[in-house]
């Protein structure tokens, strides 16, 4: 039966982190959520998240952006499509507006979750042949920007036994000071955990040439976009120059660029990342080509709350093989939860929820109380170098 728009809502969500969270572009003090809810007109209720980081610091939508777009421009089209149709309403949608790949993707993961309750299964069910596995394997970011803290960070992590893989936010600062702070916490932790970095663009090819050999020395597994993410040529040469891998994040913007990538051998690994690809169905593309061209997966994060970390769970869930494991910690990166029961993390994995659509629920009075119309939060990530 087809089910027509009831209502659509996009809100902006301010909830502070734990610590500051130190990357390359921008030091984040607290994350801002666009959180989607579509309501269809049989009165099953559809949650999505469209989120970034740093406001305008890591790519070109900002939370503001992302609500702007689904209220002005998604929000007409939706109202003449059948929602229970995801793909036909998708496709629609990506003829009337060009790239806002985490506006699509909030929008996508909330008719997911809607035609998941109608049906009776998890999103997991609605992706390629369903899942694969129910835990995955969670990498923790090390970022507080000291060394003797993130190793203390790290041992409590697993003591708790949460997280055994460590991912550490490099290139704001000279290449051998960022690999000497990378290798004091390899050293501490030995073989009892994985220990990668993420450079988020910040390195020129001399650098990440002299980068990629330390590290290697040093004992850590994997090096995340080193330079720029369209430099495809370069990425390539650093890949077939050095042993350690390179793995593509900020590169990969969807399946062109996917293919693109598999095509020139820049990257032996792809952090595949929901929002980024511009949805669930497109993240499931990427990760078909790369599964292809025999590139490992790893899963991605934008650090999003519970809503866009649940909807990643449970694409993830369905990759036949996820060497890398995931990087979906961030719920628990932010001081106040926004599910009604939280996500379960325990023995270094998440569970994958198994309930209908995304499996999940608000904690209603704590979103309204957070939503930045109630408080008039300002945004507050601080620009690199300030
Ligand atoms: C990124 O660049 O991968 C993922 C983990 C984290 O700490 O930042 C993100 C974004
Ligand atoms: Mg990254």
């Amino acid at each position: 039966m087809a089910v027509a728009l009831a209502s659509i809502e996009a809100i902006i969500v301010d909830v502070p982190t734990i610590r500051p969270h130190i990357l390359a572009m921008a030091t984040m003090h607290r994350q801002s959520i666009v959180l989607v809810r579509v309501v269809g007109d049989d009165g099953v209720e559809g949650l999505g998240e469209g989120t970034t980081i740093g406001g305008l610091a890591y790519g070109p939508e900002s939370p503001e952006s992302i609500k702007l777009t689904i209220d002005a421009y998604f929000a007409p089209v939706l109202a003449a499509c059948d929602l229970s149709r995801v793909g036909q309403t998708m496709a629609r949608i990506g003829k009337t507006v060009v790239g806002n790949h985490f506006a699509k993707c909030a929008v996508e993961t909330a008719l997911l979750d809607a035609a998941g309750k109608r049906l009776g299964v998890p999103v997991s069910e609605l992706i390629g042949g369903g899942r694969v596995r129910d835990r995955l394997p969670v990498a923790w970011t090390l970022a507080s920007g000291d060394t003797g803290q993130d190793i203390e960070e790290a041992e409590a992590m697993l003591l708790a036994r949460r997280h055994n893989i460590f991912k550490l936010k490099i290139g704001k600062r000279p290449v051998r000071q960022d690999v000497a702070h990378v290798a004091a916490i390899k050293r501490a932790l030995g073989d009892r955990g994985s220990v990668r970095v993420d450079v988020n663009q910040a390195w020129d090819e001399a650098q990440a040439d002299l980068g990629m050999g330390l590290l290697h020395e040093a004992g850590v597994d994997l090096v995340e976009q080193p330079v720029a993410g369209h430099a495809l040529g370069m990425m390539a040469r650093l890949s077939a120059k050095n042993v350690i891998p390179l793995m593509a994040d900020e590169a990969l913007q969807g399946p062109r660029t996917a293919w693109s990538l598999s095509q020139a051998g820049s990257a032996r690994v792809f952090a595949v990342k929901i929002a980024q690809s511009g949805g669930l169905l497109a993240a499931r593309a990427v990760a078909d080509i790369a599964q292809a061209a025999g590139i490992g997966l790893y899963g991605g994060t934008m650090l999003e709350a519970a809503v866009g970390t649940a909807a990643s769970a449970h694409l993830f869930s369905t990759f036949a093989d996820l060497t890398w494991g995931t990087e979906l910690f961030g719920p628990l990166l932010l001081t106040q939860e926004i599910l009604a029961t939280p996500l379960v993390y325990e023995d270094f994995a998440l569970q994958v929820p198994t309930g209908p659509g995304l499996g999940i629920a608000l904690d209603e009075d704590k979103v309204a109380r957070l939503r930045r119309d109630r408080t008039a939060a300002p945004l507050h990530a601080v620009a690199a170098g300030s």
